[in-house]
């Protein structure tokens, strides 16, 4: 095979062993790499039922085809494993030299299994594998593990950890690599910290195997000259995501305490502009000429690095308008190694149960120095409330009590990404049937729905979303490239074919990858059904109640909310689409078209199946 190293490391940490396996070309057409990989694998290795933080569960570290070789923003890869959060499936993508130095190594995945007896680090460098002891790593920040590695294996090693967050088993704990990049949102570092595993080092330098080398050299040259001359690239270098607090303002989407509204009194102090004046540089992925880390000096005149979803939810969506507060609340989060995501919903749902009265602790709305606590308590899992919104805003609300399930905002126990949903049905659906639960990674709707039929329940918008979960969360996850060049400065997607034939020397044209996305999408479903059993049902795919219930305050959108019948026609809508029941559950011909004969047996013999 060119282009696929056709060969992943299987780790077991009881035993300290490390074995390389191939891999064939079948399942490297069948599922690309990446977010195809890990869920294969996942499926095929874990038993149903098993507890997300045992040593059964798998940590998948997946990168595709692409990675490796000069070809822009390819420098990332998915870390995936069954989540604590949801015990469904879960994983995210991080930008990391890790991903790089693997597929040098001679890896297209490394999948750890077991639990090492005290806390370990490990060095994969080529053939070799070493463990070694890291309880001098235990309990240090991300940013102090990754320089002390660096001292020892230098810069250029790629790095995987986890902070504190991981350590303690916080559930959206995620994993950290170069002082500011996290992944794996549904609590990965949760499942590295179970294992008892504070980093994984690598070190590869091997030559890549390409089916033409020339050309990949020819194509990677002229794409990244092609980004440069995008007519937003330079706006894009001064802003990043960070305008997109602008843009959600303007379209009434900007999550504000707890999602209760979409308009934020004082978005104008905590966005891009306002970035701007206090950027001190640019930051970003490996092999990606487009950085879009924005560096700011914090409030405790530290470096952070702001993205769109950490400041709406560490500021609108709690109610602060400081930026520099903001910053060091988000620096917090990757040095402990939080989701920054999970962690804003846990902190304005814990705000507005303390202003309903249903909790004792006084945490008011925009208190920095109180949020600032609360997310040492919740990384230590220390105290009452630190402990209890550790594990997210589905288990708190259960505690809580007082009707607070209806603004726990989550699907499937995974906390909402940064975008309000009153007004927006089709983005509603998006975060609804994710993949990992909410999460805006699979189809971001949003931008192309307010320019359309904004508040319409169409089937135009069930069909959108499903051409975006086929794009965003099968082709750039399963590649495990970044998406952004062709969202933010519209790098034309057929360039990704070109690539891909380049280093694999496979010709797939865009029916193929559409049916791999939607053979990852449903192994994905299936996943999800075989874990749940007869306890899954349609409303596993439903958004918070908050949207359906109480409507917008303020904002030119006042007095909007969705509609619960219209919604529950057009997830009936998407779900005959995808070729599913009326409970959302692949039938067994459309696991059969799939190639998923194993997922249709396994799932017969878990649920009533429709034929
Ligand atoms: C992603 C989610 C996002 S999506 C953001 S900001 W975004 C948050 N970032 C966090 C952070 O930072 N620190 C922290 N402690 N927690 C964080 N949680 C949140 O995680 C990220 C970029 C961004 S910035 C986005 S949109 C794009 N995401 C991509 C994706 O998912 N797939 C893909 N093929 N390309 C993507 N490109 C962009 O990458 P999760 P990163 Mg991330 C500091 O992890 O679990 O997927 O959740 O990886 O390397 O930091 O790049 O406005
Ligand atoms: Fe990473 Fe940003 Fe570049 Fe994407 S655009 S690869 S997220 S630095």
């Amino acid at each position: 095979m060119f282009g696929w190293n056709g060969r992943i490391l299987h780790v077991n940490l009881n035993k300290e062993k490390a074995v390389a396996d191939k891999y064939d070309a079948v399942m490297a057409r069948n599922f690309l790499g990446g977010r195809g990989f890990a869920a294969k694998i996942l499926w095929d290795e874990l038993k149903p039922g098993i507890d997300p933080l045992s040593p059964a569960n798998r940590l998948v570290f997946a990168t595709g085809p692409l990675t490796g070789f000069g070809l822009p923003s390819s420098g990332k890869m998915v870390v995936a494993a069954k989540s604590p959060l949801t015990w469904g499936y879960g994983d995210g993508n991080i930008g990391t030299f890790a991903s790089v130095q693997m597929r040098k190594a001679g890896y297209d995945a490394v999948v750890i299994e077991g639990k090492a007896k005290n806390p370990m680090a490990m060095l994969i460098r080529n053939e070799s594998a070493d463990f070694f002891d890291a309880k001098d790593l235990w309990g240090l920040t991300s940013s102090q593990t990754e320089r002390r590695l660096a001292e020892l294996y230098g810069h250029s090693a790629g790095v995987l950890c986890i902070g504190q967050a991981g350590e303690n088993l916080v559930k959206y704990a995620n994993i950290v690599s170069q002082e500011g990049r996290a992944g794996g949102r549904p609590g990965i570092g949760a499942v590295m910290g179970s294992k008892n595993l504070k980093a994984v080092v690598i070190i590869g330098s091997k030559e890549l195997s390409a089916a033409n080398p020339e050309e990949i050299k020819d194509l990677g040259g002229e794409a990244y000259r092609e980004v440069l001359a995008k007519p937003n690239y330079v706006f894009w270098k001064r802003q990043g995501t960070m305008s997109t607090i602008e843009w959600s303002q303007e379209n009434s989407v900007l999550p504000t305490r707890n999602y209760s509204e979409g308009v934020f009194e004082k978005a104008s102090n905590i966005g891009g502009f306002a970035m701007e004046k206090i950027k001190t540089s640019n930051r970003g992925c490996p092999q990606c000429n487009m950085t879009c880390g924005n560096i700011v000096k914090d409030s405790d005149r530290k470096e952070s690095e702001l993205d769109y979803e950490n400041v709406a939810m560490l500021g609108s969506n709690i109610g602060l308008a400081n930026l520099k507060s903001i910053a060091s609340l988000n620096r917090l989060a990757d040095e402990y190694g939080l989701d920054t995501i999970s962690l804003g919903n846990v902190l304005g749902f814990a705000m507005e149960a303390s202003e309903k009265g249903l909790i004792k602790e006084d945490i008011a709305w925009g208190k920095y120095k109180a949020a600032k606590t609360l997310i040492k308590d919740i990384a230590y899992r220390q105290g009452y409330l630190g402990n209890l919104l550790a594990d997210g805003v589905y288990s708190a609300a259960k505690e809580f009590g007082g009707g607070s399930d209806r603004w726990a905002m989550h699907v499937k126990g995974l906390e909402i990404s940064a975008y309000d949903c009153h007004t927006t049905p089709g983005m509603a659906l998006a975060f609804s049937t994710c993949s990992v639960g909410a999460h805006h990674k699979d189809a971001w709707v949003i931008s192309w729905e307010v320019k359309t039929d904004r508040e319409g329940y169409t089937t135009e918008k069930v069909d959108k979303v499903i051409e975006l979960q086929r794009i965003r969360g099968g082709v750039f996850e399963c590649l495990t490239v970044c998406r952004l060049p062709w969202i933010e400065l519209g790098f034309e997607l057929e360039w990704y074919r070109k690539f891909l034939r380049a280093t694999t020397g496979v010709e797939m044209p865009w029916p193929t990858l559409n049916l791999i996305g939607d053979r990852v999408f449903n192994l994905i479903r299936a996943f999800w059904v075989r874990e749940f059993g007869d306890k899954w049902t349609a409303d596993m795919d439903v958004p918070p109640q908050r949207w359906f219930e109480e409507p917008l305050t303020k904002g030119p959108m006042k007095g909007k909310k969705l509609d619960r019948s219209e919604f529950g026609n057009m997830l009936q809508t998407y779900y005959q689409k995808r070729g599913w029941d009326s409970r959302g559950i692949p039938t067994g011909s459309t696991l059969l078209r799939l190639g998923l004969e194993d997922a249709a047996r396994e799932l017969r013999g878990k649920v009533k199946m429709t034929l």
